[in-house]
């Protein structure tokens, strides 16, 4: 399996994040990237491949344009009012204000910030941007007949919305590698998403699509990030209606009834057969993840890569979400390894 990845990550280094009222280093760091790189190359994934420049098309028909706009003007924007810090949102469009675009930046970042953990820095445009190339890159290879690929994304995508980012993601790259795959003519794509927190990024731009299914296995609303978005209850709207399945578990979840849920998302994409699988591959599902609820263990990683793999399906993989910092390289490649030989 080829490995698509650049050390343009590294642009994207926040010096803190918002947590538990304090300003912390953020969890989402890019030690993880180097710990997924060395267990890579420890288990014979050797083949890596730099992302081509980015196609800005297929991220035009994901995002809106005012958001990509923001994206790309915010910290110059930030830096000429005066401001010292990291770009950080203290203001939104709460219940019953006007979710009309203002003007001035503080507003702007409330307006496309659905969260206030993810701060944008200096070089955070530019590693975006080389995350959604990875991911383009990766959907090429595929495209192109390998089986499956893996995009080493950094940062993630999934909680990018429309029009939002936050949770750690700028642009969903995911979802535009599932748009790329429409465009090069699959008529189906699924995106099964077992990161441990809601896809609500991708589900939110498929949502009235039946073209793309979207499975998402996930802690439960109530009692995890992104909190407002993820219940069961949310299975699509017009046309994509019964074309979003969300599987939201509570604390303590281990992996008799996660595997249950992994098993029913399987049998979900087997009959809505599509021609293409993007995988939202985030680690955080581990037993010591230190932001997450659920008790897989890491040998576990490796069974549910080979129950993927049993759809026999082109498969993209792209980097989410995982945050022990030690054991993500050994999760995610045992994800991979058990693909391969499932
Ligand atoms: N104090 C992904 O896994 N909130 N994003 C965490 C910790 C944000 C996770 C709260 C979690 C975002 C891609
Ligand atoms: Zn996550």
């Amino acid at each position: 399996m080829k490995v698509v990845r650049s050390d343009d990550h590294l642009k994207h280094f926040p010096k803190g994040e918002l947590a538990g009222g304090l300003f912390v280093r953020p969890f989402e760091c890019p030690e993880r990237w180097q710990h997924i790189m060395d267990r890579l190359g420890t288990r014979g994934f050797q083949d890596h491949v730099e992302p081509a420049d980015l196609d800005i098309g297929p991220v035009r028909q994901i995002h809106d344009a005012g958001f990509l706009e923001f994206l790309e003007t915010s910290w110059d924007r930030w830096v000429a009012e005066g401001y010292e810090g990291e770009i950080l949102a203290t203001c939104f469009p709460a219940r019953r204000m006007q979710v009309r675009k203002p003007e001035q930046i503080d507003g702007l970042v409330g307006y496309y910030a659905l969260a206030v953990e993810t701060a944008i820095t200096s070089g955070t445009w530019e590693a975006a941007q080389a995350s959604a190339a990875i991911a383009q890159t990766a959907q090429r290879i595929v495209a192109g007949g390998a089986r499956s690929a893996f995009a080493l994304c950094r940062p993630p995508g999934h909680h990018a919305a429309k029009d939002m980012y936050g949770g750690y993601c700028f642009l969903n790259n995911a979802a535009i590698a599932a748009q790329m795959f429409l465009n090069d003519g699959a008529g189906r794509v699924a995106i099964l998403d077992p990161d441990f927190h809601h896809g609500n990024g991708t589900q939110d731009i498929f949502y009235d699509r039946e073209d793309v299914l979207f499975l998402s296995l996930h802690g439960a609303p109530e009692h995890a990030f992104p909190h407002f978005l993820g219940y069961e209850d949310e299975t699509g709207a017009g046309k994509g209606e019964g074309f979003t399945a969300n599987y939201a578990m509570p604390p303590g979840t281990g992996y008799d009834k996660w595997g249950s849920a992994m098993d029913d998302a399987i049998k979900r994409i087997e009959a809505y057969s599509p021609d293409a699988l993007v995988v939202s591959l985030g680690v955080d599902t581990f037993e010591r993840d230190p932001i997450s609820f659920f008790k897989l263990k890491s040998d576990d990683f490796t069974d549910y890569g080979g129950r993927i793999a049993k759809l026999k399906l082109p498969t993209l993989f792209c980097m989410e979400g995982g945050y022990a910092v030690e054991e993500i390289g050994v999760n995610t490649v045992n994800v991979l390894e058990g693909f391969e030989n499932g």
